[in-house]
């Protein structure tokens, strides 16, 4: 993609970073075993399961079954086995925009901020002045109004197109998953400049693009905020241009997940275990949890902090930081009573740059590192989806110098 990101010639990259992450699945593997015994809808009818395949979860779900199609049952290594609620719990660390913005106070939390990174790769995003009230609550709202939509109407914006601005779709990579995920998505380009792929959002309901045109920028400035003060805290300057274009013209994708309650949510999940591809993403999410953490060697669900963002390193940071941040492994469980909505937003630089470890870190002469990782782009990511084979192995690995 130009870094300019010109209207007319949207970029490859800027509308898929789930089809990326995609392809950082670990432990989603073969076709599901069928529950012993257990007969389920679809499970004997193919053509029936078809339908399900194209026609979601959200459908699935309104139909009042009780047992688990067989496609969306986990091998049994890869089940989330209790549930989330009944998961070990964590607070992330918090970094405060509020404070940060304060001159007496940005060294504290700019050290907060680096140690988030460096050790969760997670982190929760409070007083960041997006109107929590306001244009989040109705982010949110509009979203769940999407999800009930009759079908029909839903099924205008299913694509096979992974470069068109809008996208409804269900699972993870719908295409190719041998074990559905318990989510249906819409996914919106906001690849700046927005007034350009607004208009071929869906037009309902009827404020859809009005409001979650209002979120994607207000989302924006507060992902600009943030990765300049994450870049500030590693002590790196942005002299390459990376701060720049990561402001005013990199990539920026918005996921909206719908994850209706689900009947047997201990064999199946919302979304497998992945990571990020691009710099930071930010989650806005309703009050029901769901989102889980590796960390230790654990899955750990997160509190959901109401008004906040819970953000997350992604893969280029964790490549242009040579391995200080940490691009972490998450998951989403799902449960049998409460349907969950999230929205994702995925920002990076755009496609046709090469990322590759700050030179500024690499700088000897600074007391600098070795280098970990090699450059990568997008030609290198999408050959690594073609022949990636095998469970826990990520993109990332495949560019570690630790690795080679
Ligand atoms: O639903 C969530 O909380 C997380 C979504 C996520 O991981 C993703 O969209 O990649």
């Amino acid at each position: 993609m130009c870094i300019a990101c010109s209207s007319n010639k949207l970029s490859i990259y800027s509308q898929i970073p789930i089809e990326i992450t995609a392809m950082a699945i670990v432990g989603l593997s073969n076709a599901g075993d069928r529950l012993p015994g257990k007969r389920a809808v679809g499970d004997d009818d193919e053509a029936a399961a078809a339908d399900y395949r194209l026609k979601g979860v959200r459908h699935l779900s309104d139909t009042g079954i009780t047992r688990l199609p067989g496609r969306y049952v986990l091998p049994a290594s890869d089940r989330p086995g209790r549930s989330v609620s009944a998961g070990t719990r964590v607070k992330l660390p918090v970094v405060d925009l509020g404070r940060l913005r304060v001159p007496s106070e940005r060294a504290a939390v700019l050290k907060t901020l680096e140690a988030a990174c460096r050790e969760f790769g997670f982190f929760q995003v409070v007083n960041h002045g997006l109107d929590v009230d306001g244009a989040a609550t109705r982010m949110l709202d509009v979203a769940a109004r999407f999800f009930e939509l009759p079908f029909q109407d839903r099924a205008r914006y299913m694509s096979a197109d992974v470069r068109a601005p809008v996208r409804y779709g269900t699972s993870f990579n719908q295409a190719n998953d041998a074990v559905l995920c318990w989510r249906d998505f819409l996914k919106l380009s906001c690849a700046p400049p927005l007034r350009d792929v607004v208009p071929s959002w869906p037009d309902s309901p009827a404020d859809l693009r009005e409001v979650a045109a209002e979120y994607a920028s207000a989302n924006r400035r507060v992902f600009v905020e943030v990765v300049e003060a994450a870049l500030e805290a590693m002590g790196v300057g942005g002299g390459d241009g990376v701060m720049e274009e990561l402001a005013t013209a990199g990539s920026h994708m918005m996921t909206v997940n719908c994850y209706p309650a689900c009947p047997q949510p201990e064999l199946t999940l919302g979304m497998p275990p992945h990571s990020d591809y691009g710099f930071l993403t930010l989650v806005l999410q309703d009050d029901v949890e769901g989102l889980q953490v590796m960390h230790g060697g654990e899955w750990l669900t997160v509190d959901p902090v109401p008004g906040s963002f819970v953000v997350n390193v992604g893969d280029h940071f964790e490549i242009y930081s040579n391995g200080r941040y940490k691009s972490v492994l998450h998951r989403v469980g799902v449960n049998s009573t409460r349907p969950r909505i999230s929205v994702a937003s995925f920002h990076s630089v755009g496609a046709e740059r090469v990322v590759g470890p700050a030179a500024e870190l690499l700088d000897q002469g600074r007391g600098g590192q070795p280098r970990w990782y090699m450059d990568t782009d997008f030609a290198t990511f999408l050959a690594y989806l073609a022949s990636a084979e095998g469970k826990h192995k990520t993109f990332l690995q495949s560019r570690s110098l630790a690795f080679a």
